[in-house]
């Protein structure tokens, strides 16, 4: 088989790239080494930032998304059982965000994918990237039980943080940024109508809580748990007391409970690999770096690696100038690293880390009593949460 781009993964960030080149007339192959229903059910991410919709509308991938996305213009930060609005077009000139869930992002330009552009072979595991440095990077996969390659002109790694993209990257050329937390997310999802029209980001001494949503029939609600947390260890009873606990407020504001129909923890970890571009090797999305969820920036950000893929080839294709392909790992790591930051300043904000000092623990509040009291701290949340912009 041969291609002009090679995608491996066909998570958000290989589907949609899959979908920009598409539209720019520019061949790919996607290999994604799960089934299509896996792919289509595995439960991510839930908000969408202005700059992601835009993107998605743009590439033909957004009807569904315009129909059935629920716009939210701000959150609520809980903490000390007070509640604190951030009002985002207000502090944003205008912007705010989409409840649109990751999985039906992917459901949509699958669909696109399998009806208008190139093949997306499911089941199809890749085994390495091979001669990356040269002008004919291949990729063995196998599919069926039967050995097979891929030749690209370029191969982007959209295989997400285990995938085998990355380990073609030189050893000496490679630098890794890592932070793991002693604390991860217990996740449900339940048949009941979301308690609020708003995200609800709660501080409370037991841990964080987490309250969002699938749609105006379904919650999805989070809890911090220690990082060795089995799922099967929390009954129901057990996970909804714990989240009436954290979301306690002194205004009578009530959870209301429904049937679970999904448990499972999420580990947390900040981690950035440098560079992103090794010859015509490109890694994008979670191949390249993982933020801790707090932010609800993971997926965001694997849009914009891709965005700024397709424009740097696409750029190629008009002019025959490399410029922007050789600009593309700068590019991208100037708004991973300040996705970083960003997550790491929520995430320690709003978790109450096991070794924390009494100290520490102050700060945190006094860092929320500033954000709910002063407009300009506020204003950097919003930015932030709103999103950071491509270019
Ligand atoms: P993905 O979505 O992980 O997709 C990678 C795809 O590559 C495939 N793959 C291979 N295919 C072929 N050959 C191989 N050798 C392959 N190895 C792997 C995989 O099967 C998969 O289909 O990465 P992508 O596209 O970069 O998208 C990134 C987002 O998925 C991710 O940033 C977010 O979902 C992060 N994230 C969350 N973000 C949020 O904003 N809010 C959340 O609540 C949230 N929850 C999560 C998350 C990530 C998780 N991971 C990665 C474990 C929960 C989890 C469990
Ligand atoms: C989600 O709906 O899954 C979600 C929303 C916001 C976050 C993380 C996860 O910060």
């Amino acid at each position: 088989m041969r291609t002009t781009v090679g995608i491996i993964g066909a998570g958000p960030a290989g589907l949609l790239l899959a979908r920009l080149l598409h539209v720019a007339g520019i061949d790919s192959v996607v290999l994604e080494s799960r089934d299509r229903a896996y792919v289509e059910h595995r439960q991510r991410a839930g908000i969408l930032e202005q700059g992601t919709v835009d993107v998605l509308r743009a590439a033909g991938a957004g009807e569904r998304m315009d129909r059935e996305g629920l716009r939210h213009d701000g959150i609520e930060l809980r903490f000390a059982r007070q509640r604190h609005r951030v009002d985002f077009p207000g502090l944003t000139d205008g912007r705010s965000v989409l409840v649109y869930a990751q999985t039906e992002v992917c459901k949509d330009l699958i669909a696109l994918q399998l009806r208008e552009s190139g093949p997306l072979l499911f089941e199809a595991e890749a085994l390495a990237v091979e001669d990356a440095d040269t002008t004919r990077p291949r990729v063995p996969f196998r599919r069926d039980g039967r050995a097979d390659v891929l030749e690209c002109d370029y191969v982007v790694g959209c295989d997400g943080f285990w995938g085998v993209a990355r380990t073609a990257f030189p050893t000496e050329l490679s630098q890794a940024f890592e932070r793991t937390y002693p604390y991860g997310w217990l996740g449900i999802l339940a048949d009941v109508a979301p308690s609020h029209d708003e995200l609800v980001y709660a501080r409370h001494d037991r841990g964080f809580a987490l309250l969002s949503m699938r749609s105006p029939q379904v919650s999805r609600l989070y809890l911090q748990v220690p990082a060795d947390t089995d799922a099967a260890d929390w009954s129901d009873d057990a996970v909804w007391a714990e989240l009436e606990r954290r979301f306690e407020t002194t205004d009578g504001w009530r959870l209301e409970r429904g049937p679970i129909t999904q448990k499972s923890v999420t580990p947390m970890r900040s981690y950035v690999h440098e560079p992103m571009r090794y010859g015509r090797l490109f890694l994008a999305g979670d191949a390249a770096h993982i933020v801790p969820p707090t932010g609800a920036k993971g997926l965001n950000l694997a849009v914009g690696d891709v965005v700024t893929f397709a424009r740097a080839l696409t750029h190629r294709t008009e002019t025959g100038s490399d410029g922007l392909l050789d600009d593309y790992s700068a590019t991208c790591l100037r708004r991973v690293w300040q996705a970083e930051r960003f997550s790491y300043d929520m995430t320690t904000l709003l978790h109450p880390a096991p070794d924390a000092t009494a100290f520490e623990h102050r700060l945190h509040i006094a860092r929320l009593e500033r954000i709910a009291a002063n407009r300009a701290a506020r204003t950097d949340l919003a930015e932030g949460y709103t999103g950071f912009p491509l270019d």
